[in-house]
């Protein structure tokens, strides 16, 4: 993908400065220290997020504007959002409470009765969401929580097992199946350490943003 600009545009501590939900976009989900803010600099194909060694590092949510060469289906930009990791134990209960409010202003604004709703108006109406999983440690209860929670809220959510470079290729075969086993979809393995699986990545969040005809 030809990024031709990226931006930070705000972080935000409740849904002003957001972007619309009919607004192309996708949010990045994951424990803390999984590659969210990674990932988004390698889609960004420039270092717009600040990563981190340590957990914890974003903790508000971050949004940025990426402005696409032609994509062929006429989406010529798209917000990228970075939410704050869960299962960052550091934190103060006061942590926790925000976290849960952050999530809450920025899922909060998506509607799940599609009944009364046109197609179009329904495909902006599901959050689009990255759940990031590391590609080591499949399976952990936080992670299959956080599936069970986003697909409770209607959330249109692709698993995406991360820093797959880590594993061998025997590794990987058997990472492949452990997340279908576990989350009960085939998944996306990416690393932005190699670049493995990026173009895919495109291609999905593409789609996920391009009304159905
Ligand atoms: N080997 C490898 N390491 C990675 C990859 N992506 C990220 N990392 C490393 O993982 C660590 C955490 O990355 P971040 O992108 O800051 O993680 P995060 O999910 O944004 O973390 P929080 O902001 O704390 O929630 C950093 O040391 C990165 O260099 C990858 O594809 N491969
Ligand atoms: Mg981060």
């Amino acid at each position: 993908m030809k990024i031709v600009s990226a931006e930070f545009l705000t972080s935000a501590c409740d849904n002003t400065g957001l972007p619309k939900p009919a607004e192309p976009q996708v949010v990045f989900v994951g424990r803390s220290n999984v590659g969210k803010s990674s990932l988004i600099n390698a889609l960004a194909c420039r270092r717009i997020a600040r990563t981190s060694r340590v957990p914890g590092k974003t903790r508000l949510i971050n949004v940025y504007k990426l402005r696409l060469a032609k994509t062929g289906q006429g989406l010529s930009s798209i917000h990228l959002l970075d939410l704050p990791g869960y299962g960052f134990s550091r934190g103060s209960r006061n942590q926790t409470t925000s976290f849960a409010e952050l999530t809450d202003s920025y899922f909060g604004q998506f509607t799940v009765n599609t009944k009364l709703q046109t197609h179009a108006v329904e495909q902006h109406s599901k959050a689009n969401v990255m759940l990031l999983i590391d590609s080591r440690h499949l399976g952990l209860s936080s992670d299959l929580d956080a599936l069970d929670w986003l697909n409770s809220q209607g959330c249109r959510t692709v698993v995406i097992g991360t820093k797959v470079d880590t594993l061998s290729s025997a590794q990987r075969n058997r990472a492949g199946k452990a997340l279908e086993e576990s989350f009960g979809t085939s998944g996306l393995f990416v690393s932005t350490k190699t670049g493995k699986g990026m173009n895919e990545l495109w291609k999905t969040i593409i789609a996920m943003n391009t009304p159905q005809p």
